[in-house]
């Protein structure tokens, strides 16, 4: 598969946490589609698992009707119940080659990662993707690791041979300079919450 250099964390926490499911979320996360963006993680740490499940089919209801790929966070089982393209993974996740046995060929696994040996590590396992970070400070992920920063991306960048997603932090201004040390794309959650269909695009013309 093509990877999109814009990867949207779709986080409902960052939109709207009331649990009320009619509002800004779904609209946001049309509108992005609207401006470009191609591929989508729904990404939900605090909804009930019920909750999940039908903002993962309202999600795949929208992604399928503009033709954009849908990652779901974690819950493989979700992703297959909804007919999701793939999963999301974490190191401490759900293991990759149950998942891959679980979901198919077809399927796009990605797994986070926090090294230069998870990311060699990965590329034995039947992964399409990583994700690479915090590359800079951010809020929506609580972690005690320092930011990697872009010299770090592009070291581990010459390395792989897997597409990598720059994340944790990133801002438009940031993207060219993660493109051109070599990322696949820049997967972003907070700076992208609540943009409108025309701050999406300012986004995508950088590619
Ligand atoms: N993994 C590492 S940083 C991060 C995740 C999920 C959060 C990315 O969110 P933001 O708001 O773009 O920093
Ligand atoms: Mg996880």
């Amino acid at each position: 598969m093509d990877f999109p250099a814009l990867y949207l964390i779709a986080d409902p926490c960052l939109y709207d946490c009331s649990g009320d499911d009619s509002g800004s979320f779904f609209q946001t996360i049309q509108a992005a589609i609207d401006g470009g963006v191609r591929l989508i993680q729904y990404r939900d740490k605090s909804g009930l698992r019920g909750q999940i499940y039908e903002r993962a089919e309202r999600l795949r209801l929208l992604t399928r009707q503009s033709n954009v790929k849908l990652i779901i966070n974690d819950e493989v089982d979700i992703a297959m119940a909804v007919e999701a393209d793939g999963v999301h993974l974490g190191q401490d996740d759900f293991p990759v080659s149950a998942a891959r046995a679980l979901l198919g060929d077809q399927a796009i696994i990605g797994l986070s990662t926090h090294s230069l040996e998870e990311a060699l590590e990965a590329e034995k396992k039947a992964v399409d993707y990583i994700g690479f970070g915090p590359i800079f400070a951010t809020e929506t992920k609580l972690s005690e690791r320092l930011p990697f920063g872009i010299e770090s991306l592009g070291v581990l960048c010459k390395k792989v041979v897997l597409p990598v997603y720059a994340i944790g932090g990133i801002q438009e201004s940031h993207v060219h300079s993660i493109l051109s040390n070599g990322a696949a794309g820049v997967a972003v959650a907070s700076a992208l919450a609540g943009a409108s269909k025309a701050q999406i695009r300012q986004w995508t013309v950088v590619f």
